[in-house]
């Protein structure tokens, strides 16, 4: 029996789904005497260091999980499972950890270096273990801002590590007590062998292959992402659609390119990075009584085994009834259903409105700040709907432009990216500048960055608009909107630095599969997760 340490700080229901998924039964902790009865125990940490070990405190947990571990029982930790092994962290000064293993936990901080590390990673094995037996160098998935650094008082627990920007402990074992700092339950196949290894007790196998005794740089992966906008059809089908520019009628009626979770199982099965689903009419209907968009992806992360993000209406809401839900009610709800990360769009712009008439001042009321306090930065994606909007010159406006290579229907040599909400249905005097820097300060950890004027025309993504935005902040980017072939997306990642791109039509019509992608970027010396 495996029991699971979840001491409600976030969501791990893709843990608990992985784990059923390879056919093991899980008992939950709900007492501290349940711990040292535990057989085999899993720490899934998620959300902020301080915040973990301070639940970990009022629950009473933290005498007997040091007593468990200094017995050396069999555990894993994931993530702030593996950081709370350490003295401290300095995320949150002043909070001690449970001090198992010499060190403290320190920020990613390198110039250009995007933070979170979020994405596809190789792991330098460096002996033999059980954990990695069968492991053949496969990328796993991470996402986390700080790191444990590998010191000589704690070369005994050092089993792997990784490059980013600095070198870190990304798995760490002594007997029988693992932990890793990627998500095993999030990382493919390949994360599912580890975790069945220690699901099933395996103590021997066979030594990992690959990398093992590998010295070389690990490389960090460029994402590709495939994208589902789901909406109901006119009789009242969920499905899947896609839009040119926008518009997703055709001959009056909404385009049907699929059922969402059969697409994303066929995605996960052709080694897409990620899946993202917007539920493109939201922001109209009310997220929580949509019941078949929360049963598509509670399904969906029941099979799917790589990062889900969910966006569409995540905003507050009062019902008919009169009862009024935050939009961290709404969050709540996407991420008990399945979802790794959400994506917040048109409130995202009302958010940054009330915080740049603020004067740029914080005050914890936007649905960015409260979403991201429990479940992390990584966890809230801002999806940015621009639309391109011409001007003679950099002085006809208030707004950060682009010197274009398109000219505009005028000729206008300028241009700046104004932000939309209601799916573009309503333009705001924001630009992308301002939103993407004013989301970062207040919390997001990632944009998505879609081009209404690029969206579904197959004409490549909007180098100039995304390479404004690359440089405006450091949280990772995804460039989304107008890709047409393999050649795109090279150029995307060579063009502009982003860390991921996105493309919706062209796998939904199988006009350009995952792997073509992945082979050309592959050629091109790009590096990506095969
Ligand atoms: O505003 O928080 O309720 O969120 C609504 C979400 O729905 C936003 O993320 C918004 O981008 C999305 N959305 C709203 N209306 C539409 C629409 O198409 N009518 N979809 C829509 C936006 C954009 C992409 C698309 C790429 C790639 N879709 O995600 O998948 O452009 O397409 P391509 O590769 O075929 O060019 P809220």
């Amino acid at each position: 029996m495996i029991s699971l340490l979840d001491y409600g700080a976030g969501n791990v229901r893709s843990l608990r789904n992985a784990i059923h998924a390879l056919g093991f039964e899980l008992t939950e902790i709900k007492r501290p005497e349940d711990i040292l009865k535990a057989e085999r125990l899993i720490f899934p940490g998620v959300g902020a260091f301080g915040a973990a070990m301070e639940r970990l405190h009022r629950l009473g947990y933290v005498e007997p999980l040091k007593a468990y571990l200094a017995a050396g029982r069999p555990y894993l930790g994931i993530c702030i499972g593996l950081q709370a092994l350490f003295e401290g962290s300095d995320e949150s000064p002043g909070v001690a950890g449970l001090g198992v293993i010499p060190g403290r936990i320190r920020r990613f901080d390198a110039p250009g270096l995007s933070v979170p590390h979020m994405g596809w990673n190789d792991v330098r094995v460096e002996r033999d273990s059980p954990l990695f037996a069968g492991y053949a160098g496969e990328k796993l998935y991470f996402v986390h801002s700080y790191h444990a650094e590998p010191h000589a008082e704690n070369a005994d627990w050092r089993l792997a590590t990784t490059d980013y920007g600095t070198p870190f402990l990304s798995a760490v074992q002594r007997g029988r007590v693992g932990a890793v700092q990627f998500h095993p339950e999030k990382s493919g196949a390949a994360g599912l062998r580890l975790l069945r290894h220690f699901l099933a007790g395996e103590e021997g196998g066979v030594p990992a292959a690959g990398r093992s005794a590998c010295t070389e740089p690990t490389r960090f992966a460029k994402r590709v992402i495939a994208c589902l906008d789901v909406r109901s059809n006119d009789a009242g089908d969920l499905v899947v659609t896609k839009g040119d520019q926008y518009d997703v009628r055709e001959s009056g009626a909404v385009r049907n390119l699929g059922k969402p979770v059969e697409l994303a199982e066929r995605y996960y099965e052709e080694g897409a990075d990620e899946i993202t689903f917007l539920n493109i009419t939201g922001f109209r209907d009310f997220p929580l009584a949509d019941q078949p968009m929360l049963e598509v992806l509670k399904r969906t992360s029941e099979r799917v085994f790589v990062p889900l993000t969910i966006g569409g209406g995540i905003r507050a809401f009062t019902d008919d009834s009169g009862r009024a839900y935050s939009a961290l009610d709404v969050a709540d709800e996407y991420f008990r259903s399945g979802a790794d990360k959400i994506s917040i769009g048109s409130d995202a712009v009302a958010a940054v409105e009330a915080y740049l008439a603020r004067g740029g001042v914080k005050d914890g009321s936007t649905a960015i700040e409260q979403i991201a306090a429990v479940y992390g930065n990584q966890a809230v994606v801002i999806s940015i709907d621009p639309r391109r909007v011409y001007v003679d010159s950099p002085e006809a406006t208030r707004h950060a432009v682009v010197e274009t290579a398109t000219p505009g229907p005028n000729g206008e040599r300028y241009g700046w990216f104004q932000c939309t909400v209601k799916g573009g249905r309503e333009g705001r005097d924001v630009d992308v500048v301002e939103l993407a820097r004013a989301c970062e300060a207040l919390g997001a950890g990632e944009i998505l960055l879609n081009s209404i004027d690029r969206d579904g025309t197959g004409a490549g993504f909007d180098l100039e608009l995304i390479g404004q935005v690359r440089a405006a902040v450091s949280i990772p980017v995804i460039a989304s909107s107008g890709a047409g072939c393999v050649e795109h997306f090279a150029e995307v990642f060579a063009a502009t630095g982003v860390e991921a791109a996105l493309a919706a039509g062209i796998f939904h019509r199988r006009e350009v599969p995952i792997q073509a992608v992945k082979s050309y970027l592959r050629e091109q010396g790009i590096e990506i997760r095969s």
